[in-house]
């Protein structure tokens, strides 16, 4: 049997799902090592010494250490899935403005023990307004970011505004433009999202992990 790629994980960072997605999405397999945070291991460190999930080892030896790379790979592995089609270059500006723009607030909203001097209320407000500017537009012309069908900009984007949306669901729902909260549920409620998140038990090192995705 062919060795399969493995995927270093954790069932809830957005970072990881984003990889989950890809992998999901472009209909490959990999071998998932489910990672504790407080207990990452020592395989994992040596592979990426940065030490942040997802990390992807490829049979070759490569390593891809960011989420959104291991998406590229993915959508390189198997080029029809579609994600890119539209409008490439806007849909990664998207991404890059999500991850350096939303995403420090959202930490700074979700952990205001973490940022005991930046006011949680602040960033709530400057997190929803990044959603009116950014997605809202968007999802008030069509079902998805870049058209009806999802795109790699939905998929690498929602696991963040479902995890900006848990911190209180009801202000989320009550306040958010209603194309985003429907946009945001019909992700959640996804058969796609069910399949990335099984429970997935800790990977112990020298066991194998688990073939991901799981036949449904
Ligand atoms: N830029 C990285 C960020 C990944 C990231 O920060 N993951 C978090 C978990 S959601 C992590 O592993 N943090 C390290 C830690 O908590 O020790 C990517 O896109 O893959």
């Amino acid at each position: 049997m062919t060795a399969l790629p493995i995927l270093y994980s954790f069932r809830r960072c957005p970072y990881a799902m984003r990889a989950r997605l890809g992998i999901l999405e472009a209909g490959l397999k990999v071998e998932l090592r489910e990672v504790v945070l407080r207990d990452k291991p020592a395989e994992m460190i040596e592979a990426s010494p940065k030490a942040t999930v997802p990390v992807l080892v490829l049979p070759d030896g490569r390593i891809v250490d960011e989420s959104r790379d291991i998406i590229d790979w993915a959508l390189e592995t198997n080029p029809q899935t579609g994600l890119l089609d539209e409008a490439p270059d806007a849909q990664r500006t998207l991404i890059d403005r999500l991850d350096d723009d939303f995403k420090p607030s959202l930490d700074r909203y979700k952990y205001p023990n973490r940022y005991p001097d930046e006011p949680a209320a602040d960033h709530r407000t400057i997190g929803m307004d990044w959603i009116k500017a950014h997605l809202a537009p968007r999802l008030a012309e069509h079902t998805n970011l870049f058209g009806n069908g999802p795109s790699f900009a939905d998929l690498a984007s929602f696991p963040f505004i479902r995890q900006y949306a848990h911190v209180d669901c009801d202000w989320f729902y009550a306040n958010a433009p209603k194309p985003v909260g429907d946009w945001l549920l019909r992700h959640i409620e996804s058969e796609r999202f069910a399949a990335i998140m099984p429970k997935y038990t800790q990977w112990v090192s020298g066991e194998c992990g688990i073939v991901f995705p799981q036949a449904s």
